[in-house]
């Protein structure tokens, strides 16, 4: 049987920036939802990017169709560089004051931009539990994943999340997204195997149904997944993943998107070009 799910607190974009609450609902929780933080203007523009990305400019692009599904299943990372729509997006659209203000750090450094496309019947995308932070060459704690729906989003497809696990201060090993069962190719032996957690019963479950614009905050290091998508339509999210004031790299073997060959662990990720600094501006 399916767990169940408590919901994930949500505040309203428009009056977040003086409402403490949010900020405490994350660091509670580990995840929080600002409701309409983003504009149909700006998604409108997203969308302008989407079409732009997949038609060259994403570099860092994968595209997938599992035998037995009718849809894809797409991914893009650091699209940002080549993509105006999405360079605008990160340095001028009110996202970079949500995210900084519900972090709480004096800067907002931008670590890469992440498009995920589940299309209509996309049954096998399935994202398996995992913490982002598995795979970072990273240390330090202020890392968010700021992710907008592009599309409404039922509780049937949306993103789960262990409350609180972000707490905890284990960094679990990377899941194989292209294979649960195979290890992960830069999964590293010093973080511990994933636990069983749909059959924890001290796991505390968290989703929210979306509608395009609604925002989900969430931690590096709290653990989350979601199912693939069944629906006879898309399910597109577009995130955008900071760090923040007390994250230094360290150089650990990891996927390109995340490396910068003139970094040296210790070193902050905004002294080169490829994690700009986005606040104070
Ligand atoms: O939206 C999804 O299906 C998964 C997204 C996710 O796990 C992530 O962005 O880290």
């Amino acid at each position: 049987m399916a767990k169940e799910m408590d919901k994930v607190q949500s505040f309203d974009a428009a009056s977040v920036l003086s409402n403490a609450e949010a900020i405490d609902a994350f660091n509670s929780d580990g995840v929080v939802c600002l409701r309409q933080a983003i504009s149909p203007d700006w998604r409108a523009r997203i969308e302008e990017g989407i079409v732009a990305a997949l038609s060259g400019a994403s570099t860092d692009l994968d595209v997938v169709k599992a035998s037995g599904d009718s849809g894809k299943f797409t991914v893009s990372s650091q699209a940002w560089q080549k993509v105006d729509q999405f360079r605008r997006y990160i340095f001028e659209s009110p996202l970079a004051d949500l995210s900084q203000y519900i972090l709480q750090s004096k800067t907002l450094t931008l670590f890469y931009d992440f498009l995920l496309i589940k299309e209509a019947n996309s049954n096998s995308a399935a994202t398996p539990w995992h913490q982002d932070h598995s795979y970072y060459p990273l240390s330090g704690t202020k890392v968010i994943n700021c992710w907008t729906a592009l599309d409404p989003i039922p509780l049937e497809t949306a993103l789960r999340f262990w409350k609180g696990s972000h707490l905890s201060g284990i960094v679990y090993r990377a899941a194989n997204f292209e294979n649960p069962s195979k290890p992960y190719k830069y999964a590293r032996d010093s973080h511990p195997p994933l636990p069983e957690i749909e059959a924890d019963p001290n796991a505390k479950l968290l989703a929210t149904a979306m509608a395009p614009g609604d925002l989900l905050i969430f931690s590096s290091r709290v653990l989350h997944a979601a199912p693939g998508n069944r629906l006879d339509r898309r399910r597109a999210g577009f995130s955008i993943n900071w760090v923040g004031d007390d994250v230094t790299y360290d150089d650990v073997p990891a996927l390109e998107t995340y490396r910068d060959p003139s970094l040296r662990t210790g070193d902050r990720i905004d002294i080169c070009a490829k994690f700009p600094m986005v606040r104070p501006t």
